[in-house]
């Protein structure tokens, strides 16, 4: 019943992922809390904000193609080599991303499909999907995300770049009456360059329209909700992507804060030559939904996200941005755990999360890492995690907790072989 078989030698003989059954390996890392995740797909539940959020931004690009069934499971090939990702790229580490074996992994971002989706002969389109990261535990990092892609691509001629700069001229008109401050930088520089095979002249139209197409799209999500007296400030900054050139990502100011929102850039030739549509040029975009419906909704917590609380739930529409009404907050139960490894093979920070979120679920909300030293005659190393429990639900029990830790301690025994202090 378990889609997860019980570990022998640590791990199981196999993944069944939507369906599919794929052997694992000595590199197999995806563990049982994520893999329940993978059916969830948060963005096809109607009236769920990361549902409605995509549902907006669909509807401000209504000559786009949308897609959002896509499954997760890709080839590294897809998630890296097809995107021009360099072979020690530190993304493909095991500490960072979840294999299912050494050849497929669950995808870390939505680019895994810009290949396919251009091949397809698609020239505007978005596409929405759940993204698997092995990442820190606290209000802002969860270990699945939703991104949004979006991408337009114009013929590399002087039809093409007539049609660009028309979009332009008409975007343009539309931003210089709205309540909007761009902070921007140059669309090409000597150290965010145009692509060898591209004429820099066009390689500023596409990313001018790229900003354009984006900062309208700002101003709807975030203007309304920025108020009349306050306009509302967006900044491009220089960025730097394996599959795009020039790049950039942008910030958005937010009560007090710029927040990053999404990473974007004019498509690397490779790819477009790769899906088979060389006498193209354009643009792509990854945002971050998640990020975005927080500040939207005014939602505190990425885990309540996953929430299948009523009074989660409840509160929101179909279609609409409302503001999150917080229920009370339920103590925190803060836990350390303490031990001696040797040097070689410590338990990376993301091996331990995972370890806590696969006893805890979403009862924990935060592990920091409290301690850290290498004893000098024994070479050894010690480290402390300390682990806050703490249900968004109800308040846990004493044995509740201890149970949790308990099992921590003893996974940690047995999976890392280390010595509890
Ligand atoms: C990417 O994933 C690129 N694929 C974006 C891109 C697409 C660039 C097309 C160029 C062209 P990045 O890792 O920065 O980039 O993630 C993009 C966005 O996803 C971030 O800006 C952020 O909004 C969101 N994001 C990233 N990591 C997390 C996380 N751990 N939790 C929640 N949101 C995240
Ligand atoms: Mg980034």
């Amino acid at each position: 019943r378990r889609r997860y078989s019980a570990p022998a030698n640590g791990r199981p003989a196999h993944l069944d992922i939507l369906g599919q059954r794929y052997p694992t390996d000595n590199i197999t890392n995806i563990t049982p809390s994520i893999l329940a995740k993978v059916p969830l797909r948060l963005h096809t539940r109607p009236k769920h904000p990361i549902h409605t959020l995509r549902t907006i931004i669909e509807s401000h690009y209504p000559d786009f193609a949308h897609h959002s069934s896509l499954s997760p499971v890709v080839s590294l090939y897809k998630n890296f080599d097809e995107l021009s990702f360099p072979s020690d790229h530190p993304g493909r580490a095991v500490t960072e991303s979840y294999y299912v074996n050494k050849d497929m992994m669950l995808r870390t971002h939505t680019s895994a499909h810009e290949v396919e989706v251009f091949r397809c002969g698609e020239d505007k389109w978005l596409l929405t999907a759940d993204v698997y990261r092995r990442d820190e535990i606290d209000g802002s990092h969860y270990p699945v995300f939703h991104q949004m892609e979006g991408a337009r691509i114009f013929s590399a001629d002087a039809a093409g770049m007539a049609e660009a700069a028309e979009d332009n001229a008409r975007l343009r008109a539309h931003l210089a009456q709205a309540h909007v401050v761009i902070e921007d930088v140059p669309h090409v520089t000597p150290t965010n360059p145009s692509q060898p095979t591209h004429d820099p002249a066009h390689s500023a139209l596409v990313a001018e329209n790229l900003k354009l197409s984006l900062n309208s799209l700002l101003l709807a999500l975030f203007g309304p909700a920025t108020g009349a007296a306050a306009p509302l400030r967006v900044r491009w900054i220089e960025a730097y992507f394996p599959f795009t050139s020039p790049s950039f990502e942008v910030e958005v100011f937010f009560r007090g804060k710029w927040l990053e929102i999404l990473g974007s850039g004019v498509v690397r030739q490779a790819t477009l030559d790769t899906a088979n549509v060389p006498n193209k040029m354009g643009w792509a975009f990854g945002l971050g939904l998640e990020r975005i419906a927080m500040i939207l909704y005014s939602i505190p917590d990425i885990r309540l996200f996953w929430s299948t609380d009523e009074r989660f739930l409840s509160q929101f529409k179909e279609n609409e941005i409302t503001t999150f009404q917080p229920y009370s907050k339920y103590p925190s139960c803060f836990k350390d755990v303490s031990f001696w490894t040797s040097q070689c093979v410590a338990p990376h920070e993301n091996d331990f999360c995972d370890l806590v979120r696969d006893v805890a679920g979403d009862l924990v909300e935060d592990v920091q890492k409290a301690d850290f030293f290498v004893h000098p005659k024994t070479n050894r190393t010690s480290l402390c995690f300390r682990i806050n429990y703490r249900s968004m639900d109800r308040s846990l029990s004493n044995e509740e907790v201890n149970e949790m830790q308990s099992q921590v301690v003893s996974r940690l025994q047995q999976q890392f072989g280390v010595e509890i202090r």
